[in-house]
């Protein structure tokens, strides 16, 4: 294994000092020293990866240097408008380093989520004629395959992807986590609440990460089946538009989204979206532990920002700001409007025994489609 320090050092060396991308979990330790260890306006940790590629091309625009954009392979798909036609060598020829996480390997027991991306990953950067290796995790090879990198980016002004297997870097815990509140909830608690105070026919989806694994184990601790649940497992971000698109044709259903904050900032607009539909029967709930909690606590900027707000601005009806569980039971208990918008603070983390889903994606769905068409 290799050591986050190490890595980054030695890229420093090469002058590679700007850091950006959206948190991994393969890439735990690196981004954890990164959030540790780099300063002001040298890690921007980015909405989603495409704003990452966009920063690392400012960052080259402004100082002639190559910067790091890190991302889960998930993530290329935000990244390729960007990488095509932004950073490639027929557009704008703009070097950049992608360290890329690589979820759903061939041959590595993974999410179902994960295994298509995994299996297309290295076609997918073959594709985009952008040259990789696999990260290894001997340091001495280490060196070498950024020698090879920058070699390439230098003579090619364009992006090289490095990408992570599993266990490559050694753990590095973070340090500089944001202050604890031990007062708030939990996302489950809160979660758990939600469930509790909602009628069986009310339908949710739900955000991708814990917040999902810990609803469809809610539902088996009160013995509820799943079918009321969209368990959106990949396409972070994008959980709020389906459940928009449901909600405009299944308007005598109330639709509860379950967001994270990182997922509400990843893809933003559906909350101008929703709120100029106005949908009568949806709710739209973000969990907000100013932390991507799923893959390793790295902080988002939701706790900078007033997220109520924007949710005003764009139309919601009705708005509100949660801390406490007395506070989250008022208002699920005392909410008129729908077209609602509540954000509810938390404290990071989760179970350390918390499991997964047992039904497949296309399991959920098929439930979940059945029981929508017969109106249950
Ligand atoms: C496009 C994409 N980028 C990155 C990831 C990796 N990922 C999975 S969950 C997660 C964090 C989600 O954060 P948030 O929505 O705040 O929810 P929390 O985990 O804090 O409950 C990330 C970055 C992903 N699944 N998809």
């Amino acid at each position: 294994m290799i050591n986050a320090e190490f890595f980054y050092e030695r890229l420093k060396d090469e002058k590679v000092d700007f850091f950006t991308g959206v948190p991994d979990s393969l890439l735990k330790s690196f981004c954890a020293y990164l959030t540790d260890n780099c300063e002001e306006n040298k890690h921007i940790i980015a909405v989603n990866e495409g704003a990452a590629v966009a920063l690392a091309a400012g960052y080259n625009i402004a100082t002639g240097k190559v910067a790091l954009v890190y991302m889960q392979n998930s993530g290329i798909g935000n990244a390729v408008n960007p990488l095509l036609s932004l950073a490639d060598s027929e557009v704008y020829k703009i070097p950049m380093v992608l360290l890329i996480g690589w979820r759903g390997k061939p041959g590595v027991h993974d999410e179902p989520q994960h295994v298509k991306q995994g299996k297309v990953t290295l076609k997918l950067l073959e594709a985009m004629d952008i040259p990789y290796e696999i990260l290894s995790s001997d340091e001495n090879e280490v060196l070498k395959q950024i020698n090879t990198c920058l070699d390439f980016i230098s003579k090619n002004n364009a992006p090289y992807a490095l990408v992570v297997k599993k266990d490559t870097f050694a753990t590095y815990s973070l340090k500089n986590a944001q202050k604890e509140e031990p007062e708030l909830m939990s996302r489950e608690e809160v979660i758990e609440e939600i469930v509790r105070a909602s009628k069986e026919s009310e339908i949710f989806f739900s955000t991708t990460g814990m917040a999902s694994r810990e609803l469809y184990e809610i539902r088996d601790k009160y013995k509820m089946d799943h079918c009321h649940d969209f368990l959106t497992v990949g396409s972070m971000g994008h959980t709020s538009h389906i459940a928009l698109s449901v909600a405009l044709q299944k308007t005598d259903r109330k639709i509860t989204v379950i967001d994270g904050d990182g997922a509400a900032l990843m893809h933003m607009g559906a909350i101008p979206a929703i709120g100029v539909k106005k949908p009568k029967n949806f709710r739209h709930i973000v969990i907000n532990n100013g932390a991507h909690d799923s893959v390793g606590g790295q902080p988002t900027i939701a706790q900078s920002i007033n997220l109520c707000d924007v949710a005003i601005a764009c139309g919601y009806k009705d708005v509100c700001r949660v801390k406490s569980r007395d506070e989250l039971l008022n208002v699920l208990s005392g909410q008129k409007e729908w077209t609602s918008f509540i954000e509810i603070f938390v404290k990071k983390g989760a179970r350390k025994n918390l499991g997964r889903p047992k039904i497949s994606p296309v399991e959920n769905k098929t439930i979940f489609m059945e029981k929508l068409m017969q109106g249950k």
